[in-house]
């Protein structure tokens, strides 16, 4: 667990520089990386640039498809004045395994390729000199690891992912990498939560310092005008006549701390906050205490070249693509994306389930990508696996919880509860996660098909359910869609039955679909069959008042391994990879931008 994560800014107190660029790469299949010195740093690599997975820049097989350890270096400049500071090097995601360098110096490792880690560089940086990073990253899969799969040794003695997964294992430094330079017992976190009145709101506040006698907080409003202030490490910023955040409405305030010691200022942070609270309520979800229905979309980091990288530039065109639809929340699947993409929702005012990457705990769902029929949850590796998942659990939400575009918590993605060998599992991770998040913001997780309301013997941790259906598409395809329509219905019928009375939100349901393919009558994979799906499952939400949201799968065509079930990666994108609309997209944009924000309100 990282003892904070707070997103870098640069004020008086703190300096940030980007070290992305080209850095040098080599991959290191024989393991013989420190033998030949590669941690004191090395010019002679391939160019490979950062932020980005390497894997699509190659034209060989071998070096797309590599599995194993492989290392980054660059040489970076630490000025004079730094000297008194703490110097680190932040690492927005390596994947999925890292160890860090400088100057030859073993200074950290980082486990979890999907969330930031903070080298403390101090003692090993020359001030007023070029230093040497270097990185050795691990990309391989293994069960008792998130997210799950397996590694295997081909005959020919190269390694391969075989991920649980249906994303391919994009792999490198992914995300930004910064040098930092922040004062040396300064703030290193921080926290909010909400009580809205009539015409008042409270941000009750609290902040996390390694020194310092006193904190002066202000909150600052959209035009620099100071509306609230406090003094004392914990405390509350009372706002009259408040301007909350509302989805597709947004409102930021700057929330400053200034930490001081006896009187001098010491340090200083600044970020937006919306103030805004959510809960659930019978089966309503509640944003300000009105009641919600989500439309939006699963989504990847995902895009051509770079794989996995983060780039701001398909996200602002993603952004733009679900506003463009009426689109109002994601998840942020399989995985907890760049801290940017929570900034645009935060601006955009979108709301984000934000999901851990515990994909791949279901043997038998990745049986086409060659998984095993057991259950995941029997498995001896559970035991390192839990450690693992329960600290990435802290790092996402000690990361992203100050977010106002974070409704929740997807603790999984489609694992396997339909053995009695989960209900530990989810019982001690349950306990464990309740009191990480100050906003106490419900926690959820995906129910994948086989885990019916019948079947899956974990229905009782959820604050709210997400289902995972595929009739149309995975069973009772084409023509038998109609028995499809039944079965669900048949299932819905069961939960309407029960006693159960909690909002459902579909967070995946869709079509593989083939760009350009059309076909009267329709046929599978063509255009018109994508919307004939999303006509009978809209039919069923339609019917049913439980149901509180719906996220299609997915935003846009994305890669996965290859196999006998992919064409060039996974189809069932709204949009194409290259964010171009098929003609699905003009049949949601209908949908939800008629759809009011309270559909379903009160029923
Ligand atoms: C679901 C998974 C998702 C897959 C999707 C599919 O959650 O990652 O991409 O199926 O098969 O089971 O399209």
């Amino acid at each position: 667990m990282e003892k904070g994560l707070l997103y870098p800014v640069i004020n008086q107190y703190r300096a940030d520089e980007k070290l992305d660029g080209l850095w040098n790469f080599k991959f290191d299949p024989a393991g013989e990386g420190e033998q030949q010195g590669w941690q004191k740093g090395f010019d002679n690599g391939i160019k490979m640039p950062v932020p980005a997975s390497f894997n699509d820049f190659f034209t060989d097989k071998d070096a797309r498809e590599y599995t194993g350890d492989f290392w980054y270096s660059r040489h970076f400049f630490v000025p004079d004045y730094f000297k008194g500071q703490e110097i680190q090097i932040r690492f927005g995601a390596a994947t999925h395994r890292a160890v860090v360098y400088v100057n030859g110096q073993e200074i950290r490792s980082h486990e979890g390729g999907f969330l930031p880690f903070t080298a403390d560089v101090t003692d090993a940086v020359k001030f007023g000199q070029e230093n040497v990073v270097a990185v050795k990253v691990n990309n391989e899969l293994h069960r008792d690891a998130l997210p799950a799969g397996d590694t295997e040794t081909l005959k020919n003695g190269k390694k391969m992912a075989k991920p649980f997964f249906d994303f391919y294992n994009y792999s490198g430094l992914n995300r930004s990498v910064h040098l930092l330079a922040v004062p040396k017992k300064g703030i290193y976190d921080y926290s909010t939560s909400y009580d809205l009145g009539e015409s008042k709101a409270t941000v009750h506040y609290s902040v996390r310092a390694d020194s310092g006698s006193n904190v002066k907080a202000s909150l600052i409003d959209e035009n620099g005008q100071v509306v609230a202030t406090n003094e004392g490490k914990s405390g509350d910023l009372i706002v009259t006549q408040p301007k909350l955040w509302n989805v597709r409405d947004a409102y930021l305030y700057t929330i400053q701390f200034k930490l001081l010691d006896q009187d001098r200022v010491i340090d200083e942070y600044q970020d937006q906050i919306g103030l805004r609270t959510v809960e659930i309520k019978g089966h309503e979800i509640l944003v300000n205490h009105k009641s919600v229905y989500l439309r939006g979309f699963g989504r990847h980091e995902d895009s051509i070249y770079a794989g996995r990288a983060f780039d701001l530039n398909v996200e602002r065109r993603d952004m733009n693509l679900m506003k463009w639809i009426g689109a109002n929340s994601f998840r942020s699947s399989h995985y907890p994306y760049d801290e940017q993409v929570y900034r645009f929702a935060d601006r955009e005012g979108i709301l984000v389930i934000d999901e851990v990457p515990a994909v791949g705990f279901k043997m038998a769902a990745a049986s086409f990508l060659g998984g095993l029929d057991q259950s995941f949850f029997d498995g001896d590796w559970t035991k390192e696996l839990y450690k693992k998942h329960l600290d990435q659990i802290n790092d996402m939400i000690q990361r992203d919880k100050n977010h106002p575009s974070v409704l929740a918590w997807s603790l999984f993605n489609e694992p396997d509860t339909s053995t009695n060998s989960a209900v530990p599992y989810f019982e001690k991770l349950f306990a464990a996660t309740a009191n990480l998040d100050p906003e106490k913001r419900p926690r959820t997780f995906t129910l994948n098909e086989d885990d019916t309301y019948e079947k899956s013997k974990c229905l009782k941790f959820p604050d709210f359910y997400l289902l995972n259906r595929y009739p149309g598409w995975y069973h009772k395809w084409g023509y038998e869609i109609s028995d499809g329509e039944a079965g669900l219905r048949a299932e819905l019928d069961e939960w309407q039955k029960s006693d159960i009375d909690k909002p459902i939100v579909f967070s995946e349901y869709g079509a593989d679909t083939e760009p350009g393919l059309h076909k009267l009558p329709s046929i599978m994979w063509s255009e018109e069959y994508q919307i004939e799906l999303l006509e009978m499952f809209n039919r069923v939400f339609d019917s049913y008042d439980f149901i509180r949201g719906e996220q299609p799968w997915n935003l846009a065509d994305f890669q996965t391994v290859e196999g006998n079930m992919r064409v060039n990666g996974n189809k069932k994108g709204i949009f194409t990879r290259d964010r171009q609309p098929k003609a699905a997209a003009f049949y949601l944009r209908k949908r939800w931008t008629k759809l009011p924000l309270d559909y379903k309100a009160g029923k």
